[in-house]
């Protein structure tokens, strides 16, 4: 192939064992900013069945090599071959002691992979394959060590040095330098290898777990950030609590770090006992912090606890594997938000991020088995389907099996595998083999790229009194593969009558009746179900807590739909049924306003809405999420060629339409909701903020829009209802805007994380107008695009949740866009990769557009020295 991806991919089908065992490494770091020189000490011995004399390969990225010796021999230029990111050592003797002295500098690495400097200290990232950058090493998860670290640096720069495992001696050392070594007992592959050395202070927590352990927990931060870092703390101690309690699991070590940094590529880390974090995952107050924030925290710090088991000591084989640990601490992390807050809520976030995130990716040139089979650079892998489709997958074992089953499983999946590299196959074995039952079948979702389609179609015969559901599968051929099987699909139905009782089900071939939902296991292409004794034509709730992660087809009449938001059991499908309606409503007015009809409003969501508003039983937060609308991209993804501006107006259009007609029950709601009471954390105040605030956005279309949104910006006591009422005025173009952004920036000029927020709402602002204030933002001594956060607030955020903005017509936020991924690729390749894709559904617009961001992938994949992320990205988009 012309643009090379084929002979760059590795192939999972090549995967082959390390011949070597590593039992130890001992590492010594003298540290410095500039410099640091890395030296260090590995056992190799030969794996019994592998031949007697073999080529030691080591992996190394960007390093300045000193010196090598072998069993005490130092090699010359001739005793060993430096191809690219190998290192060839031929004839090692079985036992070998290989030595290595490298230097690197972390000063210069912007990439933030490997050791780099945030601020004035340094830290480390290391999965994927980030060890690389540090030393000579066999870099891949399936070779596990005992590191025995030691960290010596100058005392006054460095007084705090970290790394995995226990404290094990420390001491001074000449010209006001001090070491210290961490020894950590448990093996574990280079990329949970951590290091941390600076001036950090820090908060301090104990836990004593189940069997009475003694655990020592500690965050570290800038001084500045002292005062936000409780809800993390209380967020891990009960992660710690729940995992004890839901999955059995105890913590290992007596000591858990978590060190905090603005300069990260992602969320955060889960180096054993060692967790690095993305500030905005650690750092909260009620000012400087969202609700979702405050959420965010929690799931974040849950995930990578959690990966201490899933994750850590039971690892990957492979990086094809990666869904093995990240599915399955996504659904851990999913459950235990789920126990802490409202469960209904959290199912019903986890599918919206589910269907407008994965879904399309899964449509796209991007489109992958939750294991691929091939990649180019395993970071552009770090995907919405190896996790959050790969959690709905762990979330099916759980369903068919029940919560009994899914532990029983996971208790022999750590009996068989505890320190152990191993492959999803083996986790499906243990599935199958604690329960008894066969999941062969089942293990196609991990081969198998796209979204199944389930066509509904039922019958009602009223002779015999029997109601017939039949369920079609088909899963659409998808860019990498084009023949697709049946899957199994777990299907939870229940069945209302026409005044929303539900009616007991008894299918034709059994006996049994079940109260409620009834799970039903489809497998074939085709299925048909009959309910006997059913008396009257029912409406199905179908795919109950959304029980499968395939796009449902059924044709619900409007009064169907009103049946189930107002009186079915289950949450998700109550939402679901109101996000029908919105879509149906909003995509006909599109429909309209493309033929240059006036756009009309449609009566259904009205007196869905109606409803919702006058509701004082349901969960306030519930409420919410069945008024917020739909958002731009997944109408987008709806259509068979998008209609951006089309959808902004339609979607306008009923919002306005929505709050006008019904704005006393608005005002009402949000009056009721706005008690003046001072803020607090709980799950329950946080539900009443998030319907006030969907109210208020209603309400900004209305003549009492800006004195509401004005009052509440002035009485706010906490980050929700500040950007709520700031994000509103924008959106009103309120002239308060503009004062309100420039007050906002005085006070948070020097705060990292608040400013970031501070770019997103400029940068969301719907518009072709935006893009020039994105440029502008960008010489804002706040902004800078070495920073990842920064980039994702201002430019990831227009290119990505700007959809009228990054479509402008003319193609102006498309060179943008490019400029900036062609600017980040020679700093950054990781995140200039994630910034790429914001094209990947070019060839969904119209011809004008496609050929706009077509250029623009062009102009990027010629770029000279292209990284393999962003050629990845760009060169299978442009297939
Ligand atoms: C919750 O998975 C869900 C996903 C890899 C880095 C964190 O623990 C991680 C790391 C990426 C993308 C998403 C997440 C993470 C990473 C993440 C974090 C919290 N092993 Br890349
Ligand atoms: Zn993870």
């Amino acid at each position: 192939m012309k643009d090379g991806l084929s002979e760059k991919s590795i192939y999972r089908k090549n995967y082959t064992v390390y011949p070597w065992d590593v039992s130890q490494l001992d590492i010594h770091f003298d540290i410095g900013s500039e410099t640091t020189t890395v030296r260090a000490e590995m056992e190799f011995q030969l794996k019994d069945g592998a031949r007697d004399s073999q080529d030691i390969v080591l992996n190394g990225s960007d390093l300045q090599l000193i010196s090598l010796s072998l069993n005490g021999r130092t090699l010359s230029a001739d005793d060993y071959v430096v191809d690219g990111e190998t290192l060839t050592i031929s004839g090692a003797p079985p036992k070998s002691v290989l030595k290595t002295e490298v230097k690197i500098h972390p000063a210069n690495n912007s990439a933030l992979e490997g050791l780099y400097l945030s601020g004035d200290f340094l830290l480390t990232q290391c999965e994927a394959q980030g060890f690389r950058k540090i030393t000579w090493f066999p870099d891949r998860p399936d070779v596990m060590a005992a590191y025995r670290v030691t960290m010596e640096a100058d005392r006054s720069e460095f007084p705090v040095l970290l790394s995995n495992g226990n404290r094990a001696e420390a001491g001074e050392s000449a010209g006001g330098r001090h070491w210290v070594r961490w020894e950590d007992p448990f093996p574990k592959p280079s990329y949970l290898f951590a290091l941390v050395a600076g001036d950090l202070e820090l908060v301090e927590e104990h836990f004593t777990t189940r069997s009475g352990r003694d655990v020592v927990l500690r965050i570290y931060v800038e001084t500045e950030n002292l005062d936000r870092c409780a809800h993390a703390m209380e967020s891990l101690v009960n992660a710690m609590r729940w995992d004890e309690e839901r999955f059995d699991l105890e913590y290992d070590l007596n000591i858990y770090h978590i060190v905090a940094t603005n300069d990260f590529n992602m969320g955060a880390m889960e180096n054993k006992s060692l967790n690095i974090f993305n500030s905005k995952y650690v750092l909260a107050r009620p000012d400087t912090a969202t609700d979702a924030d405050y959420q965010g925290i929690e799931g974040v710090i849950g995930h990578e606890y959690f990966h201490n088991w899933t994750g850590n000591r039971v690892t990957c084989r492979d990086w094809f594997q990666l869904t093995l640990k990240e599915g399955l601490t996504v659904f851990r992390d999913e459950e235990f938000s789920a126990d802490m807050q409202s469960r209904a809520v959290k199912r019903i976030r986890v599918v919206r991020d589910l269907r407008s995130r994965q879904f399309p990716e899964d449509d796209g040139p991007m489109s992958h088995p939750i294991r691929p089979d091939r990649y180019v650079e395993i970071n552009n892998f770090y995907t919405s389907t190896v996790y959050q489709k790969g959690a709905a997958i762990i979330r099916m074992y759980h369903t068919l099996l029940g919560e009994a089953g899914f532990q029983k499983g996971m208790k022999l999946y750590f009996e068989r595998h505890d320190g152990h590299a191993v492959t999803c196959d083996d986790f499906l074995a243990a599935m199958a083999d604690a329960n008894g039952i066969n999941l062969d079948r089942f293990g196609r979702w991990y081969s198998q790229s796209g979204t199944p389609q389930v066509h509904v179609s039922d019958h009602y015969d009223t002779a015999t009194q029997t109601y017939t559901l039949t369920l079609k599968q088909r899963t659409p051929a998808t860019y990498d593969q084009k023949d697709k099987q049946e899957l199994v699909i777990p299907f939870a139905v229940g069945l209302l009558t026409a005044s929303g009782e539900e009616l007991p089900l008894q299918l034709e071939t059994g006996t049994d009746i079940v109260q409620g939902t009834r799970l039903l296991v489809m497998e074939e292409a085709q299925q048909e179900y009959s309910f006997v004794n059913i008396p009257e034509h029912p409406v199905p709730s179908l795919f109950r807590d959304y029980s499968a992660p395939v796009k449902i087809f059924y044709d619900y009449s409007a009064e169907q739909l009103a049946t189930l938001i107002a009186h079915d059991s289950d949450a998700f499908v109550r939402w679901d049924a109101a996000q029908r309606i919105a879509q149906n409503a909003i995509l006909e007015q599109c429909r309209r306003h493309a033929k240059g009809l006036e756009m009309t409003l449609d009566s259904s969501l009205f007196k869905a809405f109606r409803g919702i508003l006058s509701d004082r039983l349901a969960d306030p937060a519930l409420l919410a999420e069945a008024m917020i609308m739909p958002d731009e991209d997944y109408l987008a993804e709806q259509m068979e060629i998008v209609d951006v501006d089309g959808i902004h107006a339609a979607r306008e259009f009923i919002r306005k339409g929505l709050a006008n007609g019904l704005k006393t029950l608005f005002v009402e709601r949000y009056n009721e909701l706005n008690d003046g009471q001072s803020y607090q954390k709980s799950s329950k105040a946080m539900a009443r903020r998030a319907l006030k605030n969907v109210c208020l956005f209603y309400l900004i279309e209305t003549d009492v829009g800006e004195s509401l949104t004005a009052a509440q910006l002035k009485s706010s006591d906490n980050m929700t209802d500040t950007l709520a009422a700031i994000k509103g005025l924008i959106l009103m173009e309120s002239p308060l805007a503009v004062t309100a952004l420039s007050d906002f920036e005085s006070k948070w000029k020097t705060d990292a994380l608040v400013m970031d927020k501070w770019f997103m709402m400029q940068a969301m602002k719907p518009g072709p107008g935006t893009v020039n204030k994105v440029k502008e933002l960008m010489q804002h001594p706040a902004f800078s695009i070495q920073n990842p956060n920064k980039v994702r607030s201002l430019i990831g955020v227009f290119a990505m949740l700007n959809p009228t903005g990054f479509h402008a017509a003319d193609g102006s936020g498309y060179t943008f866009h490019a400029d900036r991924v062609i600017e980040l690729d020679g700093l950054n390749p990781q995140v200039a990769a994630r910034m790429a894709s914001a094209f990947n559904r070019w060839k969904r617009y119209d011809e004008d557009r496609k050929m706009l961001m077509k250029s623009q992938l062009q102009r990027i994949a010629a770029v000279d020295n292209l990284s393999g992320d962003v050629s990845e990205i760009v060169n299978n988009a442009l297939r």
